[in-house]
């Protein structure tokens, strides 16, 4: 029959590879299945649905729980959602779970990266913004980040690459039977 929907919700700090994490799970999907897929990243986002929206606890609750509604839109019509924001908050990342298992598959997948790795790489120069005090509220550093509890899968990209990262999420998803 039908597959169900699934979301994938990647969270984690800024520079903690998210994103590049969910590029190349899309690319190894797209190899293998014609199921569609739509990538829902922080930073895009926030030019889009969220625009207007800052990183006050209440916008990012805000703008995490559209992203949820909108990957539960994807999955109660059988497609593949991949969620990249930071979400910071645990009851914000429940709800986007609860959003979802209603109609699908929930996979949260926790980027552990250690912040020092992230502030090494520091590609957009906002941790030194950050740290210099240009950027208030800034996660990680003037803002908290709440470690999931029970991820379903956790990986820190500092020691592996991001290929092989994206098979192991993979077989995850094949295992169950859910690809
Ligand atoms: C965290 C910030 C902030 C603050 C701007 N705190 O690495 P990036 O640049 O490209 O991605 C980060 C993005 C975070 O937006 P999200 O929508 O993912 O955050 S949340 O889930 O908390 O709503 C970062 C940039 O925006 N950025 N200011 N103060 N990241």
């Amino acid at each position: 029959g039908a597959k169900k929907g699934v979301a994938l919700l990647f969270t984690g700090l800024s520079g903690s590879g998210k994103s590049t994490l969910a590029e190349a799970v899309i690319a190894k999907l797209l190899e293998r299945s014609s199921r569609p897929i739509t990538l829902l990243d922080g930073d895009e986002v926030r030019k889009h649905l969220s625009k207007g929206l800052g990183f006050s606890r209440e916008d990012r609750a805000a703008n995490v729980t559209r992203i949820g509604w909108v990957a539960s839109e994807i999955v109660k019509h059988g497609g593949i959602a991949i969620c990249a924001p930071i979400a910071p908050y645990a009851d914000t990342r429940a709800e986007i779970r609860r959003l979802v298992e209603q109609h699908g598959i929930f996979v949260e997948i926790y980027v552990s990266t250690p912040i020092d790795v992230c502030e090494s790489r520091d590609r957009k120069g906002l941790y030194a913004q950050a740290r210099a005090g240009k950027i208030p509220q800034f996660t990680g550093v003037s803002d908290p980040y709440e470690v999931p509890a029970n991820p379903e899968l956790s990986f820190d990209t500092s020691t592996a690459d991001a290929g092989a990262l994206a098979n192991q999420i993979l077989a995850h998803l094949r295992n169950r039977g859910w690809l």
